[in-house]
Formats: structure tokens, sequence, C-alpha cells
């Protein structure tokens, strides 16, 4: 065709679509705000996700750009039988090489992430010890104590006479902030809470060489090992970011916990409530949306001042109305019953209420579209973490310093009264919210399940003997825009409960659950199996015990530790009747968290996607080569009953090599009757 007859091809832009309300997510609020923000003419990212459709090579985790010769990719498009694999990158790294390099770096960013944290209320800690900060105060002496010991800090000295007494309180408060910042970085030695986890967990982990040395070593070398060039062998790697996830796990994380709960208390059950109705048109919004509750605590005590509540009563609004957004959300819903507002995907929604007049974020799982949404209405947005920061000129950075928090906090909490006139828009939010109980923890299910009287895990050990409850699962983990919003996390909790499996939840699973109205004990007659649905009853609990944010699944690590030394259903976590999920899982973290999972013996089921579909050999690796190292292994199934029927297998797997797969007399146990039970 000569050039000047060739007709000029203009391309129009694609008619962007929306998204499905009813599609996108399975909850009848989100629904209703969905549909909202689309007639206001907002964009939120379940709109995103019917626009731009994922990578199809990156999402089997075979895409390569470590170095500027790629990005290589390598998607798979033949099967394992069909002759050798040849596939390369230009340096000859294969699809095993680069899948595990990748997700070996989703740990790395995962376990840094809460790792940072962890780091983060350490060194508020370690400001308290040294009384630099006048507004935080050690709130649980009795678990400073606690991880005292755990530790290695004496919590006695030696008289002059030669008895015990007990030691100065501001000497260990320092010495234990000193001990645990050096976890991050200490030039010898090993982390040292890996000897909290049962003894044979701690061999094995010994015998494979993965005890982390410090918690940034591990990341960083992750780091170095998958750089261009230097490890390649996919056996190697994996062992490397067991290591880090271990840190992560075992260390990072569960330092935040622990440190989190001497300062802002250790929780216990309480009452409140969840989901977007949890606003309130007559009452100044403010939303805290993030992880770190160094923060949202002083805003809790803040907006909680007579001061400031005159101060919106002042400016026409009835009271101050604080809601959670994420795992910030679930650290001051556990400690302080704040409602939850919503989940991952719903921090868009919060603002299209045209009722939220500030959101305070800080880190962590926040979405950069927010600060779009909120130029549409009257809200303030605030970030205030330094290493968190937004690009838009419409967010407002308050920098937060523990050395002067409640003044932060004030501020921030004034801001969001004076913005209260400002409301643009109509006000409209949807009126559906949900009774939830939650705050649970490895002490409180220890009193809960066993009394005053008899306060251990024994009674739960029995009920899991006798067959009442059939086991126990970890639910957890994000939403992901990819799938039905809460439709996996919904689906796979209700299957298990059904067949008697008790489930500890976190992060959004958490508030998923909160949501749908499954936090309460009288859940239990509705959804439950009859043994569980007993137990429950006898006991006052719901069948989903809310353990808080992702951080604190290092709170499940530790509650079946405490199943194992209960006795009667093994010597190891591998032993247990237990079993992991992430049915929506997006982010790092979770590939972390389902990382140090497996490695201390859960068998972990993972929803959506699994990132490394493309290395087929690599995957087996992680799906059944694990298992005979730490007794856990990975799994995918994106069917949420299919899901949660694998975990039931496994479970019932575990049942019968403890040989309590047949019914039994139900008989209260007792330690000889269980140590007999472990010798089958
Ligand atoms: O750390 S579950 S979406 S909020 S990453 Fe984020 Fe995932 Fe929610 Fe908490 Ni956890």
């Amino acid at each position: 065709m000569a050039e000047e007859t060739k007709e000029k091809v203009v391309k129009t832009p694609k008619e962007k679509k929306v998204a499905d309300p009813v599609a996108a997510s399975m909850d009848l609020a989100t629904q209703i705000m969905i549909k909202r923000a689309q007639e206001l003419g907002v964009e939120t990212i379940f709109d995103r996700a019917e626009n731009m459709k994922p990578c199809n090579i990156g999402v089997q985790g075979t895409c390569c750009k470590n170095c500027s010769m790629g990005p290589c990719r390598l998607p798979l498009t033949k099967s394992v039988e069909d002759g050798p694999d040849e596939r390369k990158g230009l340096c000859g790294a294969t699809a095993n090489t680069i899948a595990a390099r990748n997700f070996a770096r989703m740990v790395a960013g995962g376990a840094s992430a809460h790792s940072d944290h962890g780091r983060c209320v350490a060194e508020v800690f370690m400001a308290v010890a040294r009384k630099e900060s006048n507004d935080y105060k050690i709130k649980d002496p009795q678990k400073l104590l606690a991880v005292a010991e755990a530790l290695g800090v004496a919590i006695t000295v030696k008289t002059d006479d030669g008895k015990e007494a007990d030691r100065n309180i501001d000497e260990i408060t320092l010495e234990v902030a000193e001990i645990a910042l050096a976890e991050w970085g200490k030039p010898e030695g090993e982390l040292l809470y890996a000897k909290r986890a049962p003894q044979p967990l701690y061999e094995k982990w010994k015998k494979a060489g993965v005890i982390p040395r410090n918690i940034d070593r591990e990341i960083v070398e992750i780091m170095h090992r998958t750089h261009m060039g230097v490890d390649q062998d996919y056996k190697n790697i994996v062992k490397q970011c067991t290591r880090a996830a271990i840190a992560d796990g075992w260390g990072g994380s569960m330092l935040a916990t622990d440190l989190q709960d001497i300062l802002f208390g250790t929780p216990y059950p309480v009452q409140s409530e969840a989901n977007l109705g949890i606003m309130k048109e007559d009452h100044v919004n403010l939303i805290i949306h993030g992880h770190e509750p160094v923060l949202s605590e002083m805003l809790v005590a803040a907006a909680q001042s007579k001061e400031m509540i005159d101060y919106a009563k002042s400016m026409g609004a009835k009271g101050i109305q604080l809601g959670g957004i994420c795992c910030t959300g679930n650290e001051m819903l556990q400690r302080h019953g704040v409602p939850t507002a919503g989940t991952f995907l719903q921090q868009e929604l919060a603002i299209i209420t045209g009722a939220c007049d500030a959101m305070v974020v800080d880190i962590q799982c926040i979405m950069q579209n927010i600060a779009n949404v909120a130029k549409c209405f009257h809200t303030k947005l605030i970030t205030t973490h330094p290493i968190a920061r937004m690009e838009q000129d419409n967010v407002i950075h308050i920098e937060f310093d523990e050395h002067h928090a409640m003044d932060d906090a004030k501020r921030i909490v004034r801001m969001a009264i004076e913005n209260f006139k400002n409301r643009r828009a109509e006000v409209m939010i949807p009126r559906q919210k949900a009774t939830q109980i939650a705050g649970f923890g490895v002490e409180s299910i220890k009193y809960h399940l066993g009394g005053t009287f008899r306060g251990d895990y024994y009674t739960l050990n029995d009920n899991i003997i006798n067959g009442r409850i059939r086991g126990i699962a970890g639910v957890v983990g994000c939403n992901n825009a990819r799938t039905r919003h809460n439709e996996g996390h919904i689906l796979v909790v209700k299957e298990l409960i059904k067949n008697d499996v008790i489930v500890l939840t976190t992060g959004c699973n958490g508030i998923a659950c909160a949501m749908e109205g499954l936090l309460t004990p009288e859940t239990a007659a509705v959804y439950c199996g009859p043994g569980l649905a007993e137990v429950c009853e006898t006991v006052g609990i719901p069948p989903v015990l809310h353990l808080g944010s992702c951080v604190d699944n290092s709170r499940i690590l530790l509650a079946a530790t405490e199943v194992v030394k209960a006795g009667g259903l093994g010597k190891d976590i591998s032993d247990i009747p237990v079993a992991g999920s992430a049915p929506e899982w997006m982010s790092e973290k979770a590939i972390s968290i389902g990382h140090y999972f497996v490695t201390a013996g859960v068998y972990t089921v993972f929803g959506v996607t699994f990132p490394t579909s493309g290395a087929p050999v690599f995957e087996k690796y992680l799906f059944e080569d694990l298992e005979k190292i730490y007794g856990g292994m990975w799994d995918f199934e994106i069917d949420p009953i299919k899901h949660a029927h694998k975990m039931i297998a496994h479970i019932d797997k575990k049942r019968k090599a403890l040989g309590i797969d047949k019914a039994r007399d139900r008989v209260l146990m007792d330690m000889a009757d269980r140590m007999k039970l472990e010798a089958v």
C-alpha cells in the first residue's frame, strides 16, 4: 500500500469497564459502596481490577528482572511429562532458579515489613525503658516478666543473705529493651526465641541449618543470594528464605506482639462491631489504617479525652467515632474494642461514605489511590510515618514521634474535628455492621478453655482427643481484588467449623469473619458441627477466635506450642491435627507467614494464585518435599470448599497417626493418659 493511501489509524482509548458490585464482593455494605462510587464517578480498586489483567508470566513466578539484560520471561508452555525443561534466561537461570529467587524475595519483603514494625515497637520500648517518653508506660508487668524469662533476662536477684528477691522492674525493662533490640543485628549467636519452639522443632531447624542468626541478616542475605549470578540452587535459596521466615515468625513478629502487649496491654476478649456501618453521620469519623499500634494507641487515648470530645461537640458533632481498617484496626480492636470499619479492600469505600473526616495512615497495605479518592471528598488524609509518604499534594504529613506522642495525636484528632463542618458530598453510610467478640490470645485461650481452676490447654487437647473438636485451623491473610471480596474467607471458615474444626484467625480474615457475624458465641449453634458447637456453648467462646493483626500470627505459633506442651497430641507442632490457610492472600507478608507456618510443621493452603506455578519442579519441592524436613508443606487450592477439605483431610491424617481417629468414650484425661496416647 502506497504511503499516501495509508489510512491513519487513530486508536481511541477503550472505554473503562466498571466492576459488577455483586460479583466483586459478597458483602452487602461493600456492594452498596462500590455502586455509590460508580454513581459519583469515583474509581476504586474493584473497577481497576476489571481494566488491568495481571501478567500471565509474573503470576507464574517465572519473570526475572534482577538485572538489566531482562526481564527474562519463562512462561510454562508444556507439561513436565513432555520432556526436559529447557527454558532459561540470558544468564542460563532456570525456571526453578527464577521462581525460587522471586519467592525468596517475597519472603524478604514480608519478613522485613513485620520485622521493621517490630523494631519500631522495640525502639519505643527502649524510650520507655530509658524514661524518655512520658506518654507510654508498661501496662502489663506480668507479660514483661514472662518475656524477660524468654529472653534470658534475670527477674530475681540473690540478696546478701543468699535468698532470692525480685529484681528492680526498671532494670529488667532496660535489659529486655537492650536484648530485644539486639535481636535485629547482633553479630553472633542465634535468634533467642527459636528456643520457644517445641524442642523437636528446634532440633529439626538445627539439623537443616536454618536457625536465624539475627533478623536483619537473614533478610539482607536473601537480597544478596538472589542478586544476578549468586545462588542458583532452588533448594539452597529456600533454605535461606526459611531462615528469614523463621526470623519473622519467631523473631520480628513475635517481638512486635510481645512488646506491644507489654506496652499497650495483653488483649482479653472484648465486644465490638465491624463493617462500614460503624461510622456515624452525626459524629466526627476518624478512620485509622495501617499496622503499627504505636500511634493508634495515642489516637484512641486522645479521641476519648474529655478535651477532644468537648471540642468535637463545640464543632457541632455528637462525639468522635473511631474506626479501624486493616491491622491497626485489629490492634485497636483487641485492646480497646474500637470497632472495625473494614478490610483491606474497603479502605477507599470508607472515604466514599462522605463521612470520613480524616483518615490517618501509618505503614503497610495502604493503597495510594486513597489520596485520589480523598480529593473527591472533604477527607483529610494524613500520613504519619517517615518511611510511608505519598506524592499527591492533598496529603498532609504529620510525622509521629514517640517522644511527643500525645501532642501529635491531639493535633491529628483536632484536624479531624475541625474538618467535620467541611463535608461536601451527601453522606451515605451503609447500615450493615455485625457484633464481634475479639481479643483472644495465648493467655486468654488458656483461661477460657480451662478457667481459673484448670487454666491451661488441657481442655482443648482433651476435646481434640475425644473428637468433639476435630482439629485446629489458622485461617489468616488479606483480601485480593482478583477474587470476590471475602467469599474465600467466609466459605473456607464456615466449612471448617461445620466440620468441627476450631478456627484461629488474624488480619483481614479476622475482619471478614467479624463482618459476617462469625465472631460471636451464638454463631456456634448456627454454623458448627455438633462437637465444636457443644464446646463453644459450654465455655462461651466463638468457634472462630480472633487473635489480632498479622504480626499476631506469632500468637498462633505459641498457641500451637502450648497444645504440644499440654500433651496427648504428639511431641511437635507437625504431629497436631492443625492446618493453615490464606484464602485471599495478596501481600508478600502472607508468603513469609505461610513459610514460617510450613517450616513450623503446619500444612498450609493458599488460594487465588500461587507464585511458583511456572516452575513445577520447584513447586513440588515446596508442596511435597518440605514435609520430609519440617513436617509441614505448602498447597494451593482456589475453590474454597475443596480448600477447606484439603485442610480437613490433613487434620484427619494427623488424627490417624495419633490413633485418635476412632470414636472414643469422652473421658477427662490426665497427663498420664496423654502420655500413654503419645506412645500409640
Ligand atoms: O498485615 S491481612 S491485607 S492488613 S497484609 Fe494487609 Fe493482608 Fe490485611 Fe494486615 Ni496482613
